[in-house]
């Protein structure tokens, strides 16, 4: 009896070595600052920073592939840091850790490697604080964001209109209002004092640039109720008090900004009393 003999086809596999290593990659040192890097579980709470570095220390410029791994419980801004390392150079780039709401203070790491060097970076999980200001770190809610700024910009903690740039918010709609901002509360919370910080630096203060009309306004079961309304705003800073009450959203309603451009907040604060 003939057998047939099946003719399998094996398909070519190239094999490329699993990671192109640069031969100087053994003499690059990793760092990181700071150590241990530090998280607030809240969803607008500044990120825990990281400097990253690479540092050539070989006698020839190499090109180095950093990786960048964490504990599934964080949530990194980057996988990976490529660049070109001159000799005896510190590179560095930053690298954001964040967590989301309700996760248990605990340490986990953040693991770094270029070829065989290996650096593991503790990352500390914090206890959400006690905040006065209510909004501090909770989910900021905007109308639109521009691609510049940051929608968690206006509840992050820094009021400071000179770092506008790195810590303020405004809309993406310029010369079209009104905009809103403001945060969903994951239970309701009660506020009788709202603070505005618009812009106003050297260089911009708010009567050229500050948020100039606008109306305050608190959410209980779906229903918005405006408790003020500010017209012809020049200063930088306002308090706005009310009878305390028990909200599930506070949102500012702009309707116009001294320049008529963009709504510009630099942090927006609420209080119990
Ligand atoms: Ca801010």
């Amino acid at each position: 009896m003939l057998r047939r003999i099946a003719l399998v086809a094996v398909p070519l596999t190239l094999v490329v070595p699993a990671v192109a290593v640069a031969s100087g990659n053994n003499q690059v040192e990793i760092s990181a600052t700071p150590q241990p890097v530090e998280v607030v579980p809240l969803p607008c709470f500044p990120a825990g920073k990281l400097t990253l570095g690479m540092t050539n220390t070989g006698r020839k410029p190499t090109i180095a592939d950093l990786r960048v791994a964490g504990d599934v419980a964080l949530t990194l801004s980057r996988h990976q840091f490529s660049s070109y390392l001159p000799v005896d150079q510190l590179v560095k780039a930053p690298l954001e850790v964040t967590v989301p709401r309700g996760t248990a203070p605990a340490t986990y790491s953040v693991d770094l490697t270029v070829g065989k060097q290996h650096l593991q970076v503790p990352v500390v999980i914090k206890p959400v604080p006690a905040r006065d200001n209510v909004l501090l770190g909770e989910q900021a809610v905007a109308s639109s964001t521009n691609g510049n700024m940051r929608l968690c910009g206006g509840v992050d903690g820094n009021a400071a209109s000179e770092q506008w740039g790195a810590s303020g918010w405004h809309d993406n709609t310029k010369g079209v209002f009104p905009d809103t901002y403001g945060v969903d509360f994951v239970q309701p919370t009660t506020i009788g004092r709202v603070v505005l910080q618009t812009l106003d630096s050297t260089k911009y203060p708010a009567a050229v640039m500050g948020v100039r009309d606008f109306d305050v306004q608190l959410r209980n079961n779906d229903v918005w109720t405006t408790v003020e309304e500010v017209r012809g705003n020049t200063t930088g800073r306002l308090v706005i008090t009310f009878e305390p009450r028990a909200v599930d959203a506070v949102q500012l309603v702009i309707h116009d900004s001294n320049d008529h451009g963009y709504s510009r907040i630099v942090e927006l604060e609420a209080y119990a009393n």
